[in-house]
């Protein structure tokens, strides 16, 4: 057999994607397990030429999925990817131009959230000859620049391919990047439509098995014991739990350490999972969006561990939830980037690792017992909180707290709840029982509407052997829901429950809390005597709509009907969506905590003007966080 083959740039790709495999723990897994598309000029003679021969000569290699947005192929794998623990993923390839940057929005998402996509665009003619084509944004400042250049930004890899030469360090480059748990998140090689079917002698050992160890970095001493320094201090410890610790697979590993050390332990959105919920020292939700429990234990920890933590403005409620004047910060993270933030002491490293070997080194010891009994105490009344919340039986329409309190009992404890923008994320993160490591999925890094619908469909083939609940307001159903056609397509069974109250409920509490009387939040006509947008509704009908769509549809408009219709939807096979009307204007119980959304500075508005006092009262207890503060008797702290 000679060394080398000729394949186009295209078929090339297809093959080597084929024989890509990652390996953590000894546990080896397909890398790119299948590809989204859709085709145009851009990409239809290129790789969907090389996709139909790989489909014909070796059927389900490289699986090729019809996708109905690319914004939504992109979500679908990133969902896919988080299911996967970062371990495997899916392609999407897209035509050039407004394929192309539809993608650009889900590699926002996937860089955001530190999953790994793989991101084929197509792209203008390499030679030139027929320039402008269609769909070619000419800039008069360089030939070589086409609209992919804003993928850039928003990936953690990007490279064109010019020239079939460049192809392999291309496509080695970004395979590295989708392994490297620091480094992860959108990986794009824009592929120019000619250089897709150009022909090329490829060296064969391109095509050899490879796979790629996905590292456990383990900590450095020195830094170790300058955390377990740290915490043996500390009388009052929190445990920040964030995403790292599910990817890591270090669930079981935190709660030995909890268990050994007493320290109590909230979750960030992507954290949330990390310890069940009924862990007695399982506060839940940190942060604006966090649970009284956490958030009061937050507000007087002395030491905070951050875990696989990026403490994003919820997760600190904007700087506020950790009050006390000498808080200090150990951070257990891959990214020395978020394991330094708020001067804290770093501890560069796996979330497992790291977690094993601070057990080991804290051997003994463990939190004051008052403290403990206090955590745990806190802890069982947020979990009434939650019972309260399930059982409001609101006079007319449903409360959210009362849907989800359904789907969390109706659901099984393995399945996965699905949702990304608007009021259930916040709602959720509350009030979400979550008993399995995978089984909450919100997407907070983008919150990203239209990702619901389109992430339950990557989620539910990341993960066949679960029900996957997909939450999704009737704003975001209307941003995205055409992924329901490929659920339909591909019999991807995901049970969407759609929350219809008739606008942007969240965005209209946002609005009211700075002054701004829900203005635009409502989906209504125009009043034709004032020209406000304050007319009756709109006769949206979204259950109508999926049903147009090929999926079965329930309708609910009682709680007890949605319970009902959520065991027969549990029972098909198919794709199936419950719709339930519920009252935008009861709250879930408050979190006691806060999010930095400014207030306009001056206003005519008596609402706004006192939105914006109270405003200034909360951005006074914001902190810098840049270590602990200097005791102000001491003359050299106050100078
Ligand atoms: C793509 C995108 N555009 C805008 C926003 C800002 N935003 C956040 S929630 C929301 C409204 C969501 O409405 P809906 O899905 O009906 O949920 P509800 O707020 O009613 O619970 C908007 C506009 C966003 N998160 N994502
Ligand atoms: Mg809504």
């Amino acid at each position: 057999m000679s060394a080398t083959c000729r394949l186009t740039v295209a078929q090339a790709i297809v093959r080597f994607l084929s024989c890509q495999y990652s390996e953590r723990d000894g546990l080896e897994q397909r890398l790119i397990a299948g590809v989204f598309g859709i085709f145009g000029h851009g990409n239809v003679a290129g790789l969907g030429q090389a996709l139909l021969e790989s489909e014909l000569r070796e059927p389900g290699v490289m699986t090729y999925y019809q996708g109905r947005n690319e914004q939504g192929m992109v979500h679908a794998a990133a969902a896919y990817a988080r299911m996967k623990d970062r371990l495997s993923t899916l392609a999407c390839t897209s035509s050039v131009g407004p394929g192309s940057t539809n993608m650009i929005t889900g590699a926002a998402l996937a860089t955001i959230n530190r999953l790994p996509v793989l991101l084929l665009p197509g792209d203008i003619f390499a030679t030139r000859v027929s320039a402008p084509v269609l769909q070619e944004l000419e800039s008069p400042a360089g030939y070589d620049i086409s609209v992919n250049d804003s993928f850039r930004p928003v990936s953690r890899f990007f490279d064109r391919v010019w020239r079939p030469e460049q192809l392999p360090q291309a496509l080695l480059g970004a395979m590295r990047v989708l392994t490297d748990p620091v480094e992860t998140g959108a990986a794009t090689i824009a592929l120019p439509q000619d250089v897709q079917a150009e022909a090329h002698e490829w060296q064969r050992a391109l095509f050899v098995k490879r796979v790629w160890h996905v590292p456990r970095a383990v900590p450095e001493l020195a830094a170790l014991e300058r955390a377990v320094g740290i915490i043996r201090s500390a009388r009052r410890p929190f445990i920040v739990a964030g995403g790292g610790v599910i990817y890591s697979h270090a669930t079981d590993a935190l709660r030995a350490f909890v268990d050994a050390t007493g320290i109590p332990v909230g979750q960030s959105q992507a954290g949330k999972g990390s310890l069940p919920h009924d862990h007695p020292l399982c506060m839940g939700a940190i942060g604006s969006t966090g649970t009284a429990a956490a958030n009061r234990i937050a507000r007087q920890a002395d030491v905070v561990i951050g875990i696989g933590t990026r403490y994003t403005d919820f997760t600190t409620a904007s700087r506020t939830a950790f009050a006390a004047p000498a808080v200090r910060f150990v951070n257990i993270n891959v990214a020395g980037f978020d394991a330094a933030k708020h001067a804290g002491a770093s501890l560069i490293a796996d979330a497992r690792e790291a977690l094993t070997a601070l057990r080991t080194a804290l051997a003994g010891w463990s939190v004051p017992a008052e403290y403990r009994a206090e955590a745990i105490c806190l802890a069982k009344d947020w979990d009434r909180t939650v019972t309260r919340a399930y059982n409001l039986r609101n006079s007319s329409k449903p409360a959210q707290s009362e849907v989800i309190g359904v789907v969390n009992e109706v659901s099984e404890p393995r399945d996965v709840v699905i949702c990304a923008a608007g009021s259930m994320p916040g709602d959720l993160h509350k009030l979400w029982r979550t008993r399995d490591p995978k089984g909450y999925h919100v997407e907070y890094g983008y919150s990203c509407m239209g990702y619901e619908i389109a992430g339950g469909v990557g989620a539910k083939m990341a993960c066949p052997d679960r029900d996957v609940y997909v939450m999704v307001g009737d704003g975001s159903y209307l941003m995205m829901a055409q992924e329901l056609v490929t659920a339909v397509q591909e019999q991807i069974k995901i049970i969407v429950v759609l929350v219809q109250n008739h606008g942007f409920a969240s965005i209209g509490e946002l609005s009211e809390s700075v002054g701004c009387q829900r203005f635009g939040t409502w989906y209504r006509y125009r009043d034709p005597s004032s020209r406000r947008l304050t007319g009756s509704v709109l006769p949206v009908d979204l259950a109508a709509n999926a049903a147009s769509l090929g999926v079965r549809v329930f309708r609910a408009a009682t709680i007890d009907e949605f319970r009902a219709h959520l065991q027969q939807a549990k029972r098909s096979s198919g794709p199936v969506l419950v719709q339930i009307e519920t009252d935008p204007l009861v709250p879930a119980p408050g979190s006691e905590s806060w999010w930095d959304v400014p207030v306009a500075g001056v206003a005519e508005l008596a609402t706004t003007k006192k939105a914006r006092a109270a405003y200034e009262a909360d951005k006074a207890r914001q902190r810098a966080l840049l270590g602990p503060e200097p005791d102000s008797s001491d003359p050299r702290g106050a100078t």
